[in-house]
């Protein structure tokens, strides 16, 4: 999501950096580590392990051992507080740079000054359109009905968008990323420069969600961009819209489905969205048409008033395109 909200492993591709800096120290041995499963754009499983490499560095000596423009991002983010700078270099001495999150993020690609692949509209719609995801949206919102009902009365954005959201990001909690976030946005801060500066400040956002919502660091998995949770929510969208929506006194997007609709109603709410109005029409609402050929739907569709607040989310058509599209199976739970 957001900010571009990378939120999701859906669909932001990147283009176009120069060069890559590696910020690993380089006297320091490497070994290569393996993890269980990994999920690359758009929540699809696409092998079967990650490769990393961890640089081994001494516990102790953390500030010494990162690199200068490592401990130059510790004292912007971290100003006068000591125990924050502490904290930080403590968790960055151990993170790690993820040759597949360069991968898997156009990253390497834009180094190599190659495009990155483009998914065709027609191949990247069933992956969100097709069974189970539909069927089990239907299911998380019989489960949830009374917590779609408060977010839409609060926030005037439809049931079926919200599904459609959460469906989309991670078939309903089911595929919420297992990338280290701190890994994730430690190697997009300081490999690829055209995106450090968001990155970077996504890295400074996460300590912060660490004091404000006691969650640990090192203890948070997402998709490689950094997004976290049923919803795929940036840090800093974390920080700034997340909501408390079942009132049990604490935010929590990583366990909570409830707060989770909430959330996605409030963002969409914050950015925009007007109620009444639809995302996408089979009706010429726009001169942005999807053509039956393009999608291989049966009709032709068409953005709509709300269209580009779903980019909000997720800078890119057919992200927003096939949220409208799965909404639009679950309109049932509109009346
Ligand atoms: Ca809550």
């Amino acid at each position: 999501m957001n900010c571009f909200k990378w939120m999701t492993a859906s669909a932001i591709l990147l283009s176009g950096c120069a060069s890559t800096q590696n910020p690993t120290p380089p006297t320091a041995p490497k070994v290569t580590m393996r993890t269980a499963v990994e999920f690359g754009t758009d929540g699809v499983k696409v092998s079967p392990s990650i490769e990393l490499t961890k640089v081994l560095v001494p516990a102790n000596s953390a500030s010494s051992a990162l690199p200068s423009e490592v401990n130059a991002f510790i004292n912007r983010a971290a100003g006068s507080d000591a125990a924050k700078a502490q904290r930080m270099r403590s968790v960055l001495s151990r993170a790690n740079t993820i040759d597949r999150v360069l991968s898997l993020s156009g990253a390497k690609a834009e180094a190599k000054g190659e495009k990155p692949k483009a998914i065709p509209t027609r191949d990247y719609l069933p992956r969100f359109l097709s069974e189970p995801r539909p069927t089990q949206g239907r299911e998380f919102g019989s489960q949830y009905r009374d917590a779609l009902n408060r977010a839409t009365a609060t926030y005037g954005v439809p049931q079926s968008i919200i599904l459609a959201i959460i469906g989309v990001e991670t078939a309903y909690g089911r595929i919420t990323g297992n990338f280290k976030t701190v890994d994730a946005l430690y190697t997009l801060g300081f490999n690829f420069p055209r995106r450090a500066e968001f990155f970077q400040s996504e890295l400074a956002k996460v300590f912060e969600l660490e004091r404000k919502a006691g969650i640990d660091v090192e203890q948070l998995y997402g998709s490689f961009a950094g997004a976290i949770g049923y919803p795929q929510f940036m840090p800093s969208s974390y920080l700034a819209y997340a909501v408390d929506h079942n009132g049990d006194g604490r935010i929590d997007l990583l366990n909570d489905p409830v707060d989770a609709i909430g959330s996605v109603a409030a963002y969409l709410s914050a950015h925009g969205w007007k109620p009444g109005e639809a995302a996408i029409s089979q009706q010429p609402m726009s001169d942005k048409r999807f053509s039956a050929e393009e999608t291989g739907m049966a009709d032709d569709w068409y953005a709509a008033a709300n269209f580009n607040v779903i980019k909000r989310y997720n800078n890119s058509d057919k992200y927003a395109l096939a949220v409208g599209l799965l909404a639009e199976r679950f309109r049932v739970f509109n009346q």
